[in-house]
């Protein structure tokens, strides 16, 4: 009997055939959990803490699978019962445990960490719903409580607790692990997730979640970064990223100790890593334990500045962190008082440089700041942000420290990134150049095959079968129905004006006047978008219902219909983003150039075989470095433009909405078709802002993305030509790994000895 056919007997007393998949589910899990549970988990002396309010890791059961080596196996046998794990994954909730990009990455990173032998675990918060699930009703976002632990999930009740001392209470953590696989691997991480055991959902639905925020005792787990634009909300917010330091703070000690840490010596034992601002009270709350712990305060400062590292992931000044001094001292005191210490000395130390202080006139207190003056090491997540941070950004700090700043560009997993999310190219893959590319990340032997018509011709024939799958994804969640022939255009992410979703739609609509004029597209072209927007954002809000307006205009006329498709995909999570990736032929990374860090959005479509269509920001400049001017379509003004743009105020949106090959698109946001469908409130107010701010200078790069889209466009129909340009693009993601990026982080930073199987 396989082990497979014993479980599911086990379990639910019958063969395999005769369960639903729900069950099946069931038993994988189980089996996974188990076979999880056999690795053992690393025991070497130093050991990598990653500190990060966000886990965004997706669905378990298929990359688990994968990461075992036993998913061909499970799948053959589940396909000989007439079953198979595709529709059995539907079962699983994804845990939302991230808003985006920064999430997503440290799910890469753990998954990284532990294929290449580190010791090292992920530190977090269990939250209860995680962030909100989107869904829309007329033509606009609603948010509501996204519900995923289920008992049938990947958490693990451990019996670890710790007290977390806050000013007028004390709260007692529960500690949940979820086991971290590697690819072949035979040692195991683990995620580390605090929680309360207190937790109450009793919240209000209307559109928009409300709950208690004061009711710390019951709401501290509740949500991911509940909205913070109210007073309480902040509150809350410090209190969640206090106890989430604090117990991870005391895990640290706790691990060093059993190992045989004196704790002078503690820096010997642990790194951190503290993935943004959010978890940078970690460095206070480690002097504080140490003092308490008879290390005095001098030696405190010392321990934890050869043990902390710090990564920027935006410069968005509106991201980096800062918290009135007054709130703190309402939440924890003794960490206020260490705080002042720490801002004393720095004080001292340069005196009237305000740029670096810690605690500013008004109060605040600088979160980045503290982490960059008593940590070892400061990086961004792509060499062109680095190069901002230096430049810009933290100049200040530059200056005094050159030697902690480095880049360390990010990357992603090809395990949930191919492997599992585009099982077909990758199995060809492995015909083509072999399967050694699954451990190296190794894929330029492709370009051996870039004129072999065979080749291109196969994978065209993924690319489509991939568009089929995405259908049927699309009509199974969404009721959705899209044309499996048509060119797809795709732009998933968080919603912000920086990344210009609304610059995408503009062009929408430029499309739409110009199939109306009887410009017939070659190939009909179905443009999707993803992404929630914060609740609180109202002009994110407004460019979504400018969206799904679009959408709904344009579905129902049927000239333009049939050649114009806009979808916007509702609640879009990693579930939805595996689908979309490996379908796509276009990449959208469009942001203003110099806002977005480095996105990795980018490098899942490039290894997917999309060619991007994007302004030289983030990493997209490196994408355009490795595969060259000519197999990929960039346009917009440069960063250095944008940034003198904004420091000498000379943008004027006015102008370029006068223009006549613009103004008639801004009009039609308020024009008699949409307002007919819209909502006459989001539509002005979306249509003003453009017309008299543009924060983000949509209007700036508009013709000239345009321009680039259609001459994108056109050469998509030399079908052989794309497919040769998208080889290129496949064939140079290699370095866009996250492997490649934690053997840095891992040389360069964290110095652990990996371990071979
Ligand atoms: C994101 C950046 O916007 C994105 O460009 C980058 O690829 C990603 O981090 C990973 O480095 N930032 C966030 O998601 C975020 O929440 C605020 O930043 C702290």
């Amino acid at each position: 009997m396989t082990k497979l056919e014993q479980y599911t007997l086990d379990l639910f007393n019958k063969p395999i055939r005769e369960c639903t998949d729900q069950e099946l589910y069931k038993v994988l899990l189980d089996l996974v959990r188990d076979s999880s549970q056999d690795l053992p988990t690393h025991e070497d002396k130093r050991k990598l803490y990653y500190f990060s309010a966000e886990f965004l890791i997706g669905k378990l059961l298929s990359n688990n699978l994968l990461n075992l080596g036993i998913y061909d196996e499970v799948n053959d046998e589940l396909i000989a019962n007439g079953k198979n794990i595709m529709d059995i994954e539907q079962a699983e909730f994804e845990p939302s445990l991230g808003n985006g990009g920064l999430g997503r990455l440290a799910a890469c990173f753990v998954d990284s960490i532990t294929t290449l032998g580190l010791n090292g675990d992920g530190v977090g918060l269990n939250y209860h719903f995680g962030l909100f699930k989107q869904v829309f009703k007329e033509n606009q976002q609603h948010a509501i409580k996204d519900p995923w632990i289920t008992g049938d999930d990947w958490l693990i009740k451990s019996s670890k607790t710790y007290d977390v001392p806050f000013k007028d209470f004390t709260l007692t953590s529960t500690l949940y692990d979820i086991d971290v696989l590697g690819y072949n691997q035979n040692k195991r991480n683990r995620l580390r997730l605090f929680d309360l055991d207190s937790v109450n959902a009793d919240i209000i639905e209307d559109g928009t979640i409300h709950f208690d925020k004061t009711n710390i005792l019951e709401n501290l787990t509740l949500f991911l970064y509940p909205d913070d634009s109210d007073h309480e909300g902040e509150l809350l917010r410090i209190y969640q990223q206090y106890f989430m330091v604090s117990n991870g703070a005391q895990l640290i000690i706790d691990e060093a100790i059993e190992k045989g840490s004196n704790l002078h010596d503690l820096a010997d034992y642990a790194v951190i890593q503290i993935n943004d601002t959010h978890p940078a009270f970690v460095i206070p709350e480690m002097i504080r334990l140490l003092t308490g712990r008879g290390i005095d305060f001098d030696e405190a400062v010392e321990i934890v500045q050869s043990m902390t590292a710090f990564t920027n992931h935006t410069i968005l000044a509106e991201a980096l962190e800062k918290w009135p001094i007054n709130a703190l001292e309402d939440v924890i005191p003794e960490i206020v008082e260490i705080i002042r210490q720490l801002d004393a000395r720095k004080k001292a130390e340069f005196p009237g440089n305000t740029a670096v202080e810690i605690i500013d006139v008004h109060g605040n207190v600088h979160m980045a700041n503290i982490a960059i003056h008593y940590g070892f090491s400061v990086n961004g997540v792509a060499a062109l942000h680095s190069d901002i941070l230096k430049a810009e950004t933290l100049k200040d700090f530059y200056e005094i420290y050159p030697e902690k700043f480095s880049n360390k560009t990010n990357g992603i997993t090809f395990r949930r990134w191919i492997m599992d999310a585009n099982k077909e190219l990758a199995d060809y893959l492995d015909n083509l150049i072999g399967t050694e590319w699954r451990n190296n990340e190794n894929l330029e032997s492709l370009l051996d095959f870039q004129n072999d018509i065979e080749v291109i011709e196969k994978l065209r024939a993924i690319k489509f079968n991939n568009k089929l799958r995405l259908k049927k994804h699309l009509q199974d969640t969404m009721g959705v129905e899209i044309n499996e022939h048509s060119i797809i255009d795709v732009q998933i992410k968080r919603l912000h004006e920086y990344k210009r979703q609304q610059m995408n739609a503009m062009y929408v609509i430029y499309k739409y006047f110009d199939i109306k004029a009887g410009n017939i597209p070659a190939t009909p072209i179905t443009i999707l978008f993803g992404g929630k927007a914060a609740n609180a954002y109202t002009i994110a809000r407004d460019i979504i219902h400018l969206i799904l307006t679009l959408s709904e205009l344009i579905a129902n006329d049927p000239e333009v219909s049939p050649h114009l498709q806009v979808v916007m995909v509702e609640n879009y999570n990693v579930a939805h983003a595996q689908y979309l990736i490996p379908a796509a032929d276009i990449s959208e990374q469009i942001s203003l150039a110099s806002k977005e860090a480095s996105g990795t959005g980018n490098m899942k479509f490039m290894l997917n075989g999309a060619l991007t269509l994007g302004t030289m920001d983030g990493a997209n400049v490196e994408i355009h470095g490795l595969v060259g001017d000519e197999n990929i379509y960039t346009f917009g003004q440069s960063s250095e433009y944008v940034i003198n743009l904004y420091n000498t105020g000379g943008y004027n949106s006015n102008a370029f909405y006068q223009r006549d090959t613009i103004k008639p698109i801004i009009d039609f946001i308020v024009s008699d078709e949409m307002l007919a469908l819209g909502d006459s409130t989001r539509l002005n107010r979306l249509y003003n802002d453009i017309i008299s701010k543009d924060w983000f200078m949509a209007l700036l790069d508009l013709e000239d993305y345009i321009e680039t889209k259609e001459k994108m466009l056109a050469e998509y129909e030399d079908h052989t030509a794309w497919t040769q340009k998208t080889i290129v693009n496949i064939a140079k993601a290699g370095f866009f790994s996250s492997d490649r990026t934690i053997n840095q982080y891992n040389e360069e930073i964290w110095h652990l000895t990996p371990h071979k199987n």
